[in-house]
């Protein structure tokens, strides 16, 4: 089983919006807003609801950079995470008993605190690339085991 999720980053100059997970899968981690998508919706009402439960941000113009996918050795669930970016919304970034914002200046992001992947394929985002990916995860679901990257123009869902 395939579990589709979404990662959404507000930017502002240059800055990065990130939030600490408070509590499920991620827990302490900084990351993006984001989440399982619903049947009932397409990845991107499913990008805009999680922001806007998360940290009560409704972000418009939201622009697809990235979709990875994680497999997990020891894990029947696989993700396929769509990643977002956007510079505008309505709304101020404000803490929920989910996640809790913070703005980071982007030469100075806590690597050491997210996800172990995220410090391969961030840094190209915030360049303006887009990106495809596949990474395998250790049975520890932390460590990366193989990471492959590709850059890509428009995105092909397989
Ligand atoms: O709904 P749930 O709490 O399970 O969502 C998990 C969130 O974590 C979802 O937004 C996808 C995101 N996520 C992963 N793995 C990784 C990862 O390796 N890096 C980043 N940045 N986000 C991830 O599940």
């Amino acid at each position: 089983m395939m579990k589709v999720c979404t990662v959404l980053f507000l930017l502002r100059d240059n800055e990065i919006l990130l939030a600490m997970k408070k509590r499920g899968f991620g827990k302490g981690y900084w990351n993006g807003t984001g989440g399982k998508v619903e049947h009932s919706e397409t990845v991107e009402q499913a990008a805009i609801r999680e922001c806007q439960e998360e940290i009560g941000v409704i972000p418009t113009n939201i622009e697809k950079v990235a979709i990875h996918d994680f497999v997990f050795e020891d894990k029947v669930d696989n993700i396929q995470a769509h990643v977002f970016i956007t510079r505008s919304w309505t709304g101020k970034p404000t803490e929920t008993n989910e996640m809790a914002p913070k703005w980071f200046d982007t030469k100075n992001i806590p690597y050491d605190q997210m996800w172990e992947d995220d410090i391969i394929w961030l840094p190209l985002i915030l360049q303006g690339k887009k990106l495809q990916t596949h990474f395998t995860f250790a049975p520890d679901g932390k460590a990366v085991r193989t990471a492959e990257l590709t850059v890509v123009s428009d995105f092909t869902l397989h």
